[in-house]
Protein backbone atom coordinates (compact mmCIF):
# COMPACT_ATOMS: atom_id res chain seq x y z
CA UNK A 1 0.00 0.00 0.00
CA UNK A 2 1.45 3.24 -0.74
CA UNK A 3 1.23 6.09 1.74
CA UNK A 4 2.44 9.82 1.56
CA UNK A 5 6.02 10.22 3.22
CA UNK A 6 5.92 10.33 7.49
CA UNK A 7 7.04 13.33 8.89
CA UNK A 8 10.49 13.04 10.79
CA UNK A 9 10.31 12.25 14.57
CA UNK A 10 12.73 13.79 16.87
CA UNK A 11 16.19 12.23 17.38
CA UNK A 12 15.99 9.54 20.26
CA UNK A 13 12.09 8.54 19.98
CA UNK A 14 11.81 5.38 20.32
CA UNK A 15 9.89 3.09 18.00
CA UNK A 16 8.64 -0.37 19.49
CA UNK A 17 6.15 -2.84 19.71
CA UNK A 18 4.12 -4.51 22.33
CA UNK A 19 3.35 -7.83 24.10
CA UNK A 20 2.64 -9.85 27.04
CA UNK A 21 3.74 -12.58 29.02
CA UNK A 22 0.44 -14.53 28.78
CA UNK A 23 -0.55 -13.67 25.66
CA UNK A 24 2.56 -15.07 23.81
CA UNK A 25 4.88 -17.19 25.93
CA UNK A 26 2.55 -21.10 26.40
CA UNK A 27 4.78 -23.00 28.40
CA UNK A 28 2.51 -22.10 31.79
CA UNK A 29 3.71 -25.44 33.46
CA UNK A 30 7.60 -24.85 32.78
CA UNK A 31 10.52 -24.09 35.09
CA UNK A 32 8.20 -23.88 38.50
CA UNK A 33 5.54 -21.48 37.10
CA UNK A 34 2.36 -21.34 39.54
CA UNK A 35 -0.85 -20.67 37.89
CA UNK A 36 -2.27 -17.61 37.41
CA UNK A 37 -5.82 -16.21 37.42
CA UNK A 38 -6.17 -16.22 33.83
CA UNK A 39 -4.90 -20.17 34.21
CA UNK A 40 -7.79 -20.46 35.96
CA UNK A 41 -10.41 -18.16 34.24
CA UNK A 42 -9.39 -19.82 30.73
CA UNK A 43 -9.84 -23.07 32.46
CA UNK A 44 -13.82 -22.09 33.30
CA UNK A 45 -16.07 -23.61 30.20
CA UNK A 46 -17.95 -20.52 28.65
CA UNK A 47 -15.39 -17.99 29.52
CA UNK A 48 -13.35 -17.80 26.54
CA UNK A 49 -15.17 -17.67 22.85
CA UNK A 50 -12.94 -20.75 21.48
CA UNK A 51 -12.59 -22.21 24.50
CA UNK A 52 -9.06 -21.87 24.35
CA UNK A 53 -6.36 -20.59 26.66
CA UNK A 54 -2.61 -19.50 26.74
CA UNK A 55 -1.27 -22.83 27.61
CA UNK A 56 0.65 -22.53 24.32
CA UNK A 57 -0.14 -19.23 23.26
CA UNK A 58 2.65 -18.74 20.45
CA UNK A 59 5.57 -20.78 22.25
CA UNK A 60 7.71 -17.31 22.70
CA UNK A 61 8.62 -18.90 25.71
CA UNK A 62 10.80 -21.82 23.76
CA UNK A 63 11.21 -19.50 20.40
CA UNK A 64 11.97 -16.09 21.95
CA UNK A 65 14.76 -16.39 19.65
CA UNK A 66 13.62 -16.41 16.52
CA UNK A 67 10.82 -13.36 17.97
CA UNK A 68 13.76 -11.07 18.57
CA UNK A 69 15.11 -11.99 15.18
CA UNK A 70 11.76 -10.26 14.08
CA UNK A 71 12.05 -7.35 16.41
CA UNK A 72 15.70 -6.69 14.77
CA UNK A 73 14.29 -7.29 11.29
CA UNK A 74 12.25 -4.13 12.00
CA UNK A 75 14.47 -2.06 13.22
CA UNK A 76 12.31 -1.02 16.75
CA UNK A 77 14.87 0.43 19.30
CA UNK A 78 12.44 -0.94 21.84
CA UNK A 79 10.76 -3.95 22.75
CA UNK A 80 7.81 -4.18 25.69
CA UNK A 81 6.96 -7.09 27.61
CA UNK A 82 5.83 -8.48 30.14
CA UNK A 83 7.16 -10.39 33.59
CA UNK A 84 4.54 -13.41 34.49
CA UNK A 85 4.80 -12.94 38.19
CA UNK A 86 4.05 -16.56 38.84
CA UNK A 87 7.28 -17.62 37.29
CA UNK A 88 9.21 -15.16 39.67
CA UNK A 89 7.25 -15.95 42.42
CA UNK A 90 4.77 -19.42 41.78
CA UNK A 91 2.27 -18.51 44.79
CA UNK A 92 3.41 -14.57 44.92
CA UNK A 93 5.72 -14.51 47.55
CA UNK A 94 8.41 -15.72 48.96
CA UNK A 95 12.03 -15.84 47.49
CA UNK A 96 12.85 -16.13 43.77
CA UNK A 97 12.29 -19.13 41.49
CA UNK A 98 15.42 -18.80 39.65
CA UNK A 99 14.78 -20.70 36.73
CA UNK A 100 11.28 -18.49 36.37
CA UNK A 101 13.94 -15.55 35.88
CA UNK A 102 16.37 -17.17 33.92
CA UNK A 103 14.25 -16.95 31.24
CA UNK A 104 13.39 -12.96 30.97
CA UNK A 105 17.79 -12.90 31.69
CA UNK A 106 18.18 -14.35 28.52
CA UNK A 107 15.32 -12.81 26.57
CA UNK A 108 16.78 -9.38 27.89
CA UNK A 109 20.14 -10.33 27.12
CA UNK A 110 19.40 -11.56 23.62
CA UNK A 111 17.31 -7.98 23.05
CA UNK A 112 20.43 -6.36 23.92
CA UNK A 113 22.90 -7.95 21.71
CA UNK A 114 20.42 -7.19 18.89
CA UNK A 115 20.16 -3.60 19.26
CA UNK A 116 16.67 -3.50 21.12
CA UNK A 117 16.31 -1.33 24.12
CA UNK A 118 13.96 -4.41 26.75
CA UNK A 119 10.92 -2.30 28.10
CA UNK A 120 9.52 -4.64 30.78
CA UNK A 121 5.73 -4.80 33.16
CA UNK A 122 5.77 -5.89 36.32
CA UNK A 123 2.08 -6.75 36.11
CA UNK A 124 0.15 -7.55 32.84
CA UNK A 125 -3.23 -9.11 35.03
CA UNK A 126 -1.39 -12.45 35.39
CA UNK A 127 -1.84 -12.54 39.36
CA UNK A 128 -0.53 -15.54 40.81
CA UNK A 129 -4.22 -17.76 41.89
CA UNK A 130 -2.47 -18.02 45.18
CA UNK A 131 -2.95 -14.49 46.15
CA UNK A 132 -6.42 -14.20 44.10
CA UNK A 133 -7.27 -16.67 46.60
CA UNK A 134 -6.46 -14.84 49.56
CA UNK A 135 -8.46 -11.61 48.18
CA UNK A 136 -6.23 -10.47 45.79
CA UNK A 137 -6.50 -6.69 44.63
CA UNK A 138 -9.43 -6.31 47.01
CA UNK A 139 -6.83 -7.32 49.57
CA UNK A 140 -4.87 -4.47 51.31
CA UNK A 141 -1.77 -7.23 51.32
CA UNK A 142 -1.58 -7.70 47.82
CA UNK A 143 0.26 -4.30 46.70
CA UNK A 144 3.56 -4.88 49.27
CA UNK A 145 3.56 -7.99 47.68
CA UNK A 146 3.72 -6.80 44.18
CA UNK A 147 6.70 -4.46 45.56
CA UNK A 148 8.40 -6.94 46.74
CA UNK A 149 8.09 -9.40 43.35
CA UNK A 150 9.30 -6.07 41.83
CA UNK A 151 12.36 -6.17 43.72
CA UNK A 152 13.23 -9.81 43.12
CA UNK A 153 12.87 -8.20 38.93
CA UNK A 154 14.86 -5.61 39.44
CA UNK A 155 17.33 -7.24 41.28
CA UNK A 156 18.06 -9.60 38.62
CA UNK A 157 17.29 -7.44 35.46
CA UNK A 158 17.53 -3.75 36.77
CA UNK A 159 20.63 -3.52 35.13
CA UNK A 160 19.66 -3.92 31.58
CA UNK A 161 16.23 -3.09 31.75
CA UNK A 162 15.69 0.42 30.30
CA UNK A 163 11.96 1.54 30.94
CA UNK A 164 10.26 -0.76 33.97
CA UNK A 165 6.19 -0.32 33.60
CA UNK A 166 4.67 -1.28 36.82
CA UNK A 167 1.25 -2.19 35.71
CA UNK A 168 -0.69 -2.47 32.61
CA UNK A 169 -3.87 -1.46 32.32
CA UNK A 170 -5.39 -1.02 35.43
CA UNK A 171 -8.90 0.51 34.28
CA UNK A 172 -9.64 -2.57 32.42
CA UNK A 173 -8.07 -4.97 35.29
CA UNK A 174 -10.56 -3.21 37.49
CA UNK A 175 -13.81 -3.15 35.51
CA UNK A 176 -13.53 -5.56 32.85
CA UNK A 177 -12.20 -8.30 35.73
CA UNK A 178 -13.58 -7.06 38.70
CA UNK A 179 -16.24 -5.00 37.90
CA UNK A 180 -17.85 -6.71 34.93
CA UNK A 181 -16.15 -10.42 35.28
CA UNK A 182 -15.33 -11.32 31.32
CA UNK A 183 -11.72 -10.91 32.43
CA UNK A 184 -10.05 -13.02 35.05
CA UNK A 185 -11.18 -13.47 37.78
CA UNK A 186 -13.90 -12.92 36.69
CA UNK A 187 -15.43 -11.00 39.88
CA UNK A 188 -18.60 -8.83 39.16
CA UNK A 189 -18.63 -6.40 41.85
CA UNK A 190 -19.83 -3.17 39.34
CA UNK A 191 -18.97 0.00 41.41
CA UNK A 192 -18.16 -1.85 44.29
CA UNK A 193 -14.49 -3.08 42.46
CA UNK A 194 -13.34 0.41 43.47
CA UNK A 195 -10.92 -1.18 46.17
CA UNK A 196 -9.30 -3.04 43.33
CA UNK A 197 -8.24 0.86 41.45
CA UNK A 198 -6.68 2.11 44.83
CA UNK A 199 -4.66 -1.07 46.13
CA UNK A 200 -3.25 -1.57 42.37
CA UNK A 201 -2.43 2.25 42.29
CA UNK A 202 -1.08 1.75 45.98
CA UNK A 203 0.74 -1.47 44.46
CA UNK A 204 2.03 0.90 41.53
CA UNK A 205 3.45 3.39 43.82
CA UNK A 206 5.25 0.89 46.82
CA UNK A 207 7.18 -0.83 43.53
CA UNK A 208 8.06 2.41 42.17
CA UNK A 209 10.31 2.99 45.58
CA UNK A 210 11.68 -0.58 45.19
CA UNK A 211 12.79 0.13 41.68
CA UNK A 212 14.07 3.18 43.06
CA UNK A 213 16.29 1.59 45.66
CA UNK A 214 17.44 -0.53 43.57
CA UNK A 215 18.68 2.70 41.43
CA UNK A 216 17.23 0.90 38.18
CA UNK A 217 16.22 2.45 35.21
CA UNK A 218 13.20 5.15 34.87
CA UNK A 219 9.90 4.21 35.90
CA UNK A 220 6.54 4.22 33.97
CA UNK A 221 2.79 2.94 34.24
CA UNK A 222 0.78 2.29 31.31
CA UNK A 223 -2.82 3.51 31.59
CA UNK A 224 -5.34 3.20 28.87
CA UNK A 225 -7.42 5.91 27.77
CA UNK A 226 -10.92 6.45 25.41
CA UNK A 227 -11.77 10.30 24.95
CA UNK A 228 -15.60 10.63 25.44
CA UNK A 229 -17.55 11.48 22.42
CA UNK A 230 -20.63 12.45 23.54
CA UNK A 231 -24.37 11.24 22.22
CA UNK A 232 -26.69 13.95 22.53
CA UNK A 233 -26.51 17.75 23.99
CA UNK A 234 -28.74 18.05 27.11
CA UNK A 235 -26.78 18.47 30.72
CA UNK A 236 -27.76 14.85 31.48
CA UNK A 237 -26.08 13.81 28.60
CA UNK A 238 -23.24 16.47 30.05
CA UNK A 239 -23.25 15.11 33.20
CA UNK A 240 -22.86 11.34 31.95
CA UNK A 241 -19.80 12.20 29.74
CA UNK A 242 -17.97 13.76 32.68
CA UNK A 243 -19.00 10.47 35.20
CA UNK A 244 -17.25 8.48 32.17
CA UNK A 245 -14.47 10.33 31.86
CA UNK A 246 -13.59 10.49 35.53
CA UNK A 247 -13.70 6.81 35.76
CA UNK A 248 -12.13 5.61 32.38
CA UNK A 249 -9.48 8.52 31.95
CA UNK A 250 -9.12 10.42 35.22
CA UNK A 251 -9.42 7.61 38.03
CA UNK A 252 -6.28 6.30 37.91
CA UNK A 253 -4.10 9.37 36.26
CA UNK A 254 -5.53 12.42 38.83
CA UNK A 255 -3.94 10.55 42.43
CA UNK A 256 -0.35 9.53 39.89
CA UNK A 257 0.17 12.78 39.12
CA UNK A 258 -0.88 14.20 42.56
CA UNK A 259 -4.37 15.73 42.21
CA UNK A 260 -6.14 12.79 44.35
CA UNK A 261 -8.82 11.08 43.21
CA UNK A 262 -11.79 13.17 41.12
CA UNK A 263 -14.69 14.44 42.93
CA UNK A 264 -17.37 11.38 42.89
CA UNK A 265 -15.23 8.37 43.43
CA UNK A 266 -16.08 7.30 46.84
CA UNK A 267 -14.50 4.83 48.29
CA UNK A 268 -15.59 2.48 51.24
CA UNK A 269 -14.30 3.70 54.61
CA UNK A 270 -10.66 2.37 55.60
CA UNK A 271 -9.80 2.14 52.03
CA UNK A 272 -7.55 5.34 51.07
CA UNK A 273 -5.49 5.42 54.28
CA UNK A 274 -3.50 8.37 55.36
CA UNK A 275 -0.51 8.73 53.45
CA UNK A 276 -1.32 6.38 50.74
CA UNK A 277 -1.90 9.52 47.80
CA UNK A 278 1.58 9.86 48.88
CA UNK A 279 2.71 6.84 48.16
CA UNK A 280 0.61 6.79 44.88
CA UNK A 281 1.89 10.15 43.64
CA UNK A 282 5.41 9.36 43.63
CA UNK A 283 7.34 10.56 40.37
CA UNK A 284 7.25 9.02 37.27
CA UNK A 285 9.77 9.73 34.47
CA UNK A 286 7.02 8.23 31.51
CA UNK A 287 3.43 7.92 30.96
CA UNK A 288 2.94 5.08 29.12
CA UNK A 289 -0.39 5.73 27.24
CA UNK A 290 -2.75 2.99 25.35
CA UNK A 291 -5.30 4.37 22.77
CA UNK A 292 -7.42 2.32 21.09
CA UNK A 293 -10.40 4.09 20.51
CA UNK A 294 -13.23 6.89 21.51
CA UNK A 295 -16.35 6.19 23.54
CA UNK A 296 -19.65 7.38 22.85
CA UNK A 297 -21.61 7.93 25.99
CA UNK A 298 -24.84 9.48 26.35
CA UNK A 299 -26.83 9.57 29.47
CA UNK A 300 -28.32 6.82 31.49
CA UNK A 301 -31.88 5.16 31.79
CA UNK A 302 -33.43 5.92 35.30
CA UNK A 303 -32.74 2.51 36.70
CA UNK A 304 -29.44 1.86 35.37
CA UNK A 305 -26.78 0.94 37.66
CA UNK A 306 -24.01 3.06 36.04
CA UNK A 307 -24.57 7.02 35.30
CA UNK A 308 -23.76 6.42 31.79
CA UNK A 309 -24.58 4.70 28.87
CA UNK A 310 -22.05 3.79 26.66
CA UNK A 311 -23.45 3.56 22.75
CA UNK A 312 -21.64 2.39 19.59
CA UNK A 313 -20.23 5.51 17.50
CA UNK A 314 -21.20 5.37 13.45
CA UNK A 315 -19.34 7.31 11.02
CA UNK A 316 -15.96 6.08 10.95
CA UNK A 317 -14.14 2.86 9.87
CA UNK A 318 -14.22 -0.57 12.02
CA UNK A 319 -11.62 -2.81 13.12
CA UNK A 320 -12.49 -6.77 13.34
CA UNK A 321 -12.78 -6.17 17.29
CA UNK A 322 -15.83 -3.17 15.87
CA UNK A 323 -13.72 -0.83 17.52
CA UNK A 324 -13.49 2.82 15.86
CA UNK A 325 -11.00 3.52 13.68
CA UNK A 326 -10.31 7.47 15.38
CA UNK A 327 -6.56 9.03 15.18
CA UNK A 328 -8.15 12.16 15.95
CA UNK A 329 -8.71 10.64 19.25
CA UNK A 330 -4.98 9.76 20.18
CA UNK A 331 -4.02 13.54 19.01
CA UNK A 332 -7.01 14.53 21.12
CA UNK A 333 -5.96 12.70 23.88
CA UNK A 334 -2.55 13.66 24.09
CA UNK A 335 -3.32 17.30 23.93
CA UNK A 336 -5.88 16.58 26.90
CA UNK A 337 -3.48 14.89 28.75
CA UNK A 338 -0.93 18.29 28.57
CA UNK A 339 -3.69 20.59 29.10
CA UNK A 340 -5.01 19.01 32.15
CA UNK A 341 -1.89 17.96 34.04
CA UNK A 342 0.58 20.92 32.74
CA UNK A 343 3.62 20.72 34.37
CA UNK A 344 3.02 17.51 36.70
CA UNK A 345 2.84 15.72 33.51
CA UNK A 346 6.08 13.51 32.32
CA UNK A 347 6.89 12.37 28.70
CA UNK A 348 4.50 10.52 27.40
CA UNK A 349 5.42 6.89 25.41
CA UNK A 350 2.22 5.62 23.58
CA UNK A 351 2.63 2.14 24.70
CA UNK A 352 0.47 0.74 22.72
CA UNK A 353 -1.50 1.27 19.75
CA UNK A 354 -2.99 -1.37 17.31
CA UNK A 355 -5.85 -3.31 15.76
CA UNK A 356 -7.37 -6.20 15.36
CA UNK A 357 -8.17 -7.86 11.25
CA UNK A 358 -9.06 -11.41 9.60
CA UNK A 359 -5.96 -11.78 8.43
CA UNK A 360 -5.27 -14.85 6.28
CA UNK A 361 -2.44 -16.38 4.36
CA UNK A 362 -2.92 -15.52 0.39
CA UNK A 363 -2.52 -18.07 -1.76
CA UNK A 364 1.00 -16.99 -2.17
CA UNK A 365 1.63 -17.67 1.43
CA UNK A 366 2.11 -13.45 2.05
CA UNK A 367 -0.56 -11.51 4.86
CA UNK A 368 -1.54 -8.66 2.84
CA UNK A 369 -3.23 -6.43 6.00
CA UNK A 370 -3.86 -2.45 4.17
CA UNK A 371 -6.48 -1.66 7.22
CA UNK A 372 -3.91 -1.97 9.50
CA UNK A 373 -1.35 -0.15 7.48
CA UNK A 374 -3.56 2.73 7.43
CA UNK A 375 -4.29 2.72 10.88
CA UNK A 376 -0.88 2.87 12.01
CA UNK A 377 -0.37 5.44 9.16
CA UNK A 378 -3.00 7.29 10.79
CA UNK A 379 -2.30 6.88 14.48
CA UNK A 380 1.57 7.60 13.80
CA UNK A 381 0.30 11.09 11.88
CA UNK A 382 -1.68 11.98 15.58
CA UNK A 383 1.43 11.62 17.28
CA UNK A 384 3.30 13.71 15.20
CA UNK A 385 0.70 16.31 15.24
CA UNK A 386 0.37 16.38 19.19
CA UNK A 387 4.25 16.67 19.27
CA UNK A 388 4.03 19.66 16.90
CA UNK A 389 1.46 21.45 19.17
CA UNK A 390 4.04 21.35 22.26
CA UNK A 391 3.24 17.52 23.79
CA UNK A 392 6.30 15.91 24.64
CA UNK A 393 5.78 12.66 23.01
CA UNK A 394 9.38 10.22 23.29
CA UNK A 395 7.91 6.99 21.92
CA UNK A 396 5.10 4.35 19.99
CA UNK A 397 4.80 0.91 20.17
CA UNK A 398 2.61 -1.15 18.23
CA UNK A 399 0.26 -3.73 19.83
CA UNK A 400 1.54 -6.09 18.96
CA UNK A 401 4.58 -7.91 17.24
CA UNK A 402 2.51 -11.13 16.91
CA UNK A 403 -0.69 -12.29 16.68
CA UNK A 404 -1.62 -13.70 19.53
CA UNK A 405 -3.95 -14.60 22.80
CA UNK A 406 -6.55 -12.41 22.97
CA UNK A 407 -8.12 -12.76 26.64
CA UNK A 408 -11.59 -13.45 26.33
CA UNK A 409 -11.74 -13.70 22.30
CA UNK A 410 -9.04 -16.37 22.51
CA UNK A 411 -7.86 -16.38 19.30
CA UNK A 412 -10.35 -15.41 17.23
CA UNK A 413 -8.36 -11.46 17.25
CA UNK A 414 -5.48 -10.65 15.54
CA UNK A 415 -3.39 -7.96 16.35
CA UNK A 416 0.22 -8.45 15.16
CA UNK A 417 2.70 -7.34 12.49
CA UNK A 418 3.36 -10.59 11.95
CA UNK A 419 0.61 -13.62 11.75
CA UNK A 420 1.01 -16.93 13.79
CA UNK A 421 -0.29 -20.17 12.59
CA UNK A 422 -1.43 -21.53 15.63
CA UNK A 423 -1.24 -24.80 14.07
CA UNK A 424 2.50 -25.09 13.03
CA UNK A 425 3.64 -21.81 15.28
CA UNK A 426 5.13 -20.68 11.63
CA UNK A 427 5.61 -16.58 11.70
CA UNK A 428 4.74 -14.86 8.98
CA UNK A 429 5.25 -10.71 8.87
CA UNK A 430 3.08 -9.17 7.11
CA UNK A 431 2.80 -6.24 4.77
CA UNK A 432 2.36 -4.01 7.64
CA UNK A 433 5.55 -5.30 9.14
CA UNK A 434 7.67 -4.16 5.72
CA UNK A 435 5.64 -0.78 5.81
CA UNK A 436 6.16 0.08 9.66
CA UNK A 437 9.85 -0.80 8.81
CA UNK A 438 10.08 1.08 5.45
CA UNK A 439 8.18 3.78 6.70
CA UNK A 440 8.15 4.54 9.99
CA UNK A 441 11.08 3.34 11.74
CA UNK A 442 13.70 3.86 9.02
CA UNK A 443 12.30 5.81 6.50
O1 LIG B 1 -4.40 -7.40 23.97
C1 LIG B 1 -4.70 -6.29 24.75
C2 LIG B 1 -3.57 -5.97 25.70
O2 LIG B 1 -3.27 -7.05 26.52
C3 LIG B 1 -3.93 -4.79 26.57
N1 LIG B 1 -4.37 -3.68 25.79
C4 LIG B 1 -5.37 -3.91 24.77
C5 LIG B 1 -4.94 -5.08 23.88
C6 LIG B 1 -6.00 -5.32 22.79
O3 LIG B 1 -7.23 -5.62 23.36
Amino acid sequence: MTTPPMPEFPAGFRWGVSTSAYQIEGATAADGRGPSIWDTFAGTPGRIADGSSGAEACDHYHRYAEDVALLAGLGVSGYRFSIAWPRVQPTGTGPANPTGLDFYDRLVDTLLDAGVDPVATLFHWDLPQALEDAGGWLHRDTPALFAAYADLAAARLGDRVKLWITLNEPFIHMSLGHGLGVHAPGRTLLLDAFPVAHHQLLGHGLAVAALRARGTGPVAIANNYSPVRLIGETEADRAAGAAYDALHNRLFTDPLLGLGYPAGMNFDPGVVRDGDLEVIAAPLDVLGVNYYSPTGIRAAEEDSPLPFEIVPLTGYPRTAFDWPVAPDGLRDLLLRLRDTYGDALPPIQVTESGCAYDDVPGADGRVHDPERIAYLDGHVRAVREAIDAGVEVTGYFVWSLLDNWEWAEGFTKRFGLVHVDYATQRRTPKSSYAWFRDHVVRP
